[in-house]
């Protein structure tokens, strides 16, 4: 048996909650079109009769403008250095950038690094060839895998190439688990997803989720959630709540969704909107929304 930890790297949007979702085969990480919609490490597990991969998908690499961008970043910095392999994940089409680059040349000198140029079905072969060759020219890079992991395009390869650099052991995790987030990280997390796709401009970036309340109701299949969505300016509730009450009604409602999906049954949501100002610059605050740099590994 081999198992051990593969951290998933790279720039905002390239593509490395898609990536886990498909390697795994669940949705463990939220995605969207904006950047940097991941904010914590996120364990997704794959297990099979010969290994099991502990995939961890982390926040885009960044210049961090506040606390919440430290936290993320020191969360993969974490991850990178708990990893037995690392799959650096570039998006084929904005190419191999200069900060691509650097992170390939200085962590492959010293780590097993295996590149992956994801949304190859977006692109024209050419430009995958030409960051194919760019990526062959950094010295120490283990391999160079193309994938789309939205399609599920190459990732039988992928999958081989990171085996060979996972340790022999035993399981980390048993065979049940694909993740190891409670289920109440998950329904924030799935609200967080409808906010960051729905809401405009900096509005969804100030946005935290707290769930207060998560029962299954006494013997009846139905779960209740109470979660407050928080928002960093007084000026941003009025537009998370939308016209009448609108914009919230469609995050509560897609959210409910898939959640409902996630546990298999039916689940009654209510969501509010509260003011916690500036919460991504205090400590304390983004505490309370569980982004806890002591909790991080
Ligand atoms: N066409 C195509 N789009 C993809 C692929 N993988 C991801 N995407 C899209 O790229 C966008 C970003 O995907 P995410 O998985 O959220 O990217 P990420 O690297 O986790 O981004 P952050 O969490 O912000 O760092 C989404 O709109 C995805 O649907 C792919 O293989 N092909
Ligand atoms: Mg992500």
């Amino acid at each position: 048996m081999k198992s051990g930890f593969v951290c998933l790297a790279g720039l905002p949007n390239a593509g490395k909650s898609t990536l886990i979702n498909s390697m795994v085969g669940e949705k463990v990480a939220i995605v969207s079109w904006r950047p940097q919609t991941t904010r914590d490490n996120i364990l997704g597990i794959l297990t099979t009769e010969e290994y099991q991969m502990v995939f961890i998908d982390t926040p885009g690499i960044h210049v961090a403008r506040n606390n919440l961008g430290k936290y993320m970043m020191t969360a993969v910095n974490t991850s990178i250095k708990n990893a037995d392999v690392i799959v650096y994940v570039i998006d084929a089409a904005k190419g191999v950038t200069e900060e691509d680059e650097k992170f390939l040349s200085d962590f492959s000198q010293k780590m097993n690094v295996i590149a992956a140029l994801n949304k190859s079905d977006s692109v024209v072969r050419e430009t995958i060839f030409k960051g194919l060759e760019k990526l062959n020219e950094i010295k120490n890079i283990k391999s160079v895998v193309p994938i789309s992991a939205k399609q599920g395009d190459n990732l039988d390869t992928l999958k081989e190439e990171i085996l060979k650099f996972l340790p022999e052991g035993e399981m980390l995790y048993t065979d049940d688990m694909f993740t190891d987030k409670p289920l109440k990280f998950m329904a924030a997390e799935y609200i967080r997803e409808k906010a960051f796709y729905l809401l405009d401009k900096e509005v969804p970036y100030g946005i935290g989720v707290e769930v207060r309340k998560f029962e299954r109701r006494e013997g009846k299949p139905i779960w209740d959630i109470y979660a407050d969505i928080i928002v960093e300016k007084p000026s941003h509730k009025a537009i998370v709540i939308g016209k009448k009450g609108e914009m919230i009604k469609r995050i509560a409602s897609g959210a409910r969704q898939d959640i409902e999906e996630l546990l298999g049954e039916k689940v009654f949501l209510e969501v509010y909107v509260k003011v916690k100002e500036d919460w991504r610059d205090s400590d304390y605050l983004m505490k309370e929304l569980g982004y806890d740099i002591k909790n991080l590994k």
